[in-house]
């Protein structure tokens, strides 16, 4: 395999994680960036936004027709997010799985949200479902010249 650093970023897996409002409004900022850090996934752009519905409504564009979709624009803009996008070879799956399930309830233990939270429409955090749903949503929270191009010291002690 190619080393991850030569790589063109354009080229390199990146995922959209958002820590929600819930996430913000409880504390659990500092919390849910460490578990993406100590795991080893490369942070290229942080922000904190408040969401605009617009913004919302397309993102979840996928979900518009589910009876819920008026309550989760509702939640997904009512105070800001934490908007970031982690790099990685396999980050998208990864991060899904560190995440945990959709449902806290059935969330595995260990996970963010088996860990830190109870219900659906409350679980704390997202995180982008393929590759190319992470660059499309990249693209759709960040500006050009949002995301920093660098490279951590520990990248030799992560990647052979
Ligand atoms: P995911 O966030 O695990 O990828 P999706 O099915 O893509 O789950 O749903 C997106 C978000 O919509 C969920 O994270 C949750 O906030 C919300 N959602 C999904 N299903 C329900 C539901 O049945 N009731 C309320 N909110 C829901
Ligand atoms: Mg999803």
């Amino acid at each position: 395999a190619v080393p991850q650093r030569i790589v063109a970023s354009s080229e390199v897996e990146r995922s959209y994680i958002m820590i929600k409002p819930d996430g913000v409004q409880r504390g659990l900022v500092g919390e849910i960036i460490s578990r993406f850090e100590k795991k080893g996934f490369l942070l290229k752009g942080l922000k904190l936004f408040q969401c605009p519905k617009d913004l919302a409504q397309e993102h979840y564009k996928d979900l518009k027709d589910k009876p819920f979709f008026p309550k989760l624009i509702d939640y997904i803009t009512s105070g800001p997010v934490v908007c970031m996008a982690w790099e990685g070879a396999g980050v998208v799956a990864s991060a899904r799985k560190l995440i945990g399930a959709t449902n806290p309830l059935q969330a595995e233990p260990g996970t963010i949200r088996g860990d830190l939270a109870v219900q659906t429409g409350r679980n704390v955090v997202h995180g982008s479902d393929s590759p190319d749903n992470g660059k499309r949503e990249i693209e759709l929270w960040f500006k050009e010249g949002e995301l920093c191009q660098w490279e951590s010291v520990q990248a030799p002690w992560l990647i052979e």
